[in-house]
């Protein structure tokens, strides 16, 4: 087993030191040629710690050419957020190795994990156990009907609580809070602020943050590593200002 390296070292140097870290989502259907370029060549200069590819529904098969095009272009570590095992690519850095926490299908808790483990175990990737929790958004989102689970309610933070505390006991090396990609409503501050008050992990944050100040917002509660994938798709020239607002 690779073991954890450099990229979860980041991550938990940043809990200790409360230096924030920004990850950009890259959603590989959706990276046009124009994109991937814009991308390598503004998230060092804005920036960007991690670049994060992956998707809950992934059509085409862009993946691979993706991950090459951005290992040719950038330096940034490329780290897989796999919607399924067929999203494993070993020309990544590492891989967030995802259980859904928050929900109640077995599938997703360890059934795909134990498809995908003999292939990863023997992998150069650093494998990274993520207790992933998915926070209602306010809309229905991909990853909600992709999974069938019911996303944790915004405002009941005892419950995400609790579910991370799971989490920690039972090994995973970081916690994830996820209110789906385009979700109307970000992880609150207070759900953000408990956990990572409670809980010792590195505490990644998505979903759903559109604009430079709830990046900051996410941060400020003590989100240690923001995670941006619809605005940027939209709009690269936000980068900055969004890198800047977590940095604070
Ligand atoms: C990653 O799903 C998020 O956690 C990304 O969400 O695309 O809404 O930024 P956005």
């Amino acid at each position: 087993m690779a073991g954890l390296g450099k990229i979860y070292h980041l991550m938990q140097e940043g809990k200790k030191t409360g230096q924030k870290r920004f990850a950009l989502l890259v959603d590989p259907d959706k990276a046009s040629d124009a994109q991937l370029e814009s991308v390598a060549r503004q998230s060092e200069s804005a920036g960007v710690d991690l670049l994060f590819l992956g998707g809950s529904l992934v059509l085409a098969d862009r993946l691979t050419y993706c991950l090459e095009y951005l290992r040719k272009a950038s330096s940034l570590p490329l780290v897989l957020f796999p919607g399924s095992p067929l999203q494993i690519n070993h020309q990544a850095d590492a891989l967030l190795f995802l259980s859904l926490l928050s929900g109640r299908n077995p599938e997703l808790l360890i059934g795909q994990q134990v498809i995908s483990a003999p292939y990863l175990y023997h992998s150069p990737l650093e494998v990274i156990g993520t207790g992933y929790l998915l926070i209602d958004g306010g809309v229905p989102t991909t990853v909600s009907y992709m999974s069938h689970t019911n996303p944790i309610p915004n405002d009941k933070p005892d419950i995400a609580l609790a579910t991370a505390m799971a989490g920690a006991m039972l090994g995973l090396h970081t916690i994830y809070l996820d209110a789906g990609s385009g979700a109307q409503t970000p992880v609150s501050s207070e759900m953000i602020g408990r956990i990572s008050r409670e809980i010792s992990l590195p505490l990644l944050v998505g979903g759903g943050i559109r604009t430079p100040e709830l990046a900051g917002r996410a941060a400020n509660a003590g989100a240690d590593v923001i995670v941006v994938g619809n605005a940027i798709e939209r709009d690269t020239g936000l980068l900055r200002e969004m890198v800047a607002a977590v940095r604070g």
